[in-house]
């Protein structure tokens, strides 16, 4: 169920969390503009967490290829799907992704970067042409969120992957997966702009907006 009203908590710290996150998007320069849609033939799968600038760089790299991603939130001390990875690739480092298309697999948030264009198309995420600025920016992004989407937050697991739609560089949708990812909950990314949008194949619902998609996870899937 969800209900309408914000909790007072909420219609408090709403605003101010979209003003950092706008701030973060500023930081990049408004990089992660999602390029033309591309199609796979099953999606790939991202194994990421939004406190960490590699995974940011990748991620502009999904929104540039506009392929999307099965995403996997790995947030510090997350028991759901860190395991894979280092059973999957030898060690906890993140990015790291997977395409069952391809039977690739790969660390290093630049190999991703030119795997997913070469791959599915775009051109090289512009940020990636200012050398160690790209860091830089993407490491101040994080703090300017107060490393938001690093650690976990208590959760039950959804049985069907849950769909989400929003632009990387849109500071409403990166509230979104912040909240996702710090509840390890497994989605599929559309990297499309535009209103952020959630539909969840466990209970039928569809909802839009980037508070109401938050106050429906909590509500939802907190334990
Ligand atoms: N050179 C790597 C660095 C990746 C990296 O250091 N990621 C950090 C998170 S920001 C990590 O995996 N730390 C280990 C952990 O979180 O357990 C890249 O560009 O992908």
């Amino acid at each position: 169920m969800q209900s309408r009203e914000p909790t007072p908590v909420d219609a408090i710290f709403y605003p101010i969390n979209l003003a950092t996150s706008f701030v973060a998007s500023v930081l990049r320069f408004g990089a992660g503009a999602p390029g033309a849609p591309a199609i796979a033939a099953t999606p790939p799968v991202l194994y990421e967490f939004e406190g960490c600038p590699f995974c940011r760089i990748a991620r502009e790299a999904v929104s540039e290829a506009g392929v999307a991603v099965l995403v996997r939130p790995c947030p510090k001390g997350g028991k759901r799907f860190r395991p894979a990875v280092v059973e999957l690739g030898g060690k906890a480092q993140f990015p790291y992704l997977i395409d069952p298309n391809t039977d690739e697999k790969m660390y290093e948030s630049a190999n991703i970067s030119r795997y997913l264009i070469k791959t599915y198309g775009g051109a090289r995420p512009f940020m990636q042409w200012t050398g160690p600025i790209d860091l830089l920016s993407s490491q101040f992004g994080v703090l300017a969120r107060l490393m938001a989407g690093t650690i976990t937050i208590k959760s039950r697991a959804p049985e069907k992957p849950l769909e989400f739609t929003g632009a990387e560089r849109d500071p409403r949708a990166r509230l979104v997966k912040e909240r996702l990812c710090s509840m390890e909950i497994e989605y599929l990314w559309r990297p499309i702009s535009g209103v952020p949008t959630l539909s969840d194949p466990n209970t039928g619902a569809s909802i839009s907006g980037a508070a109401e998609i938050r106050r429906y996870l909590k509500e939802n899937y907190r334990t």
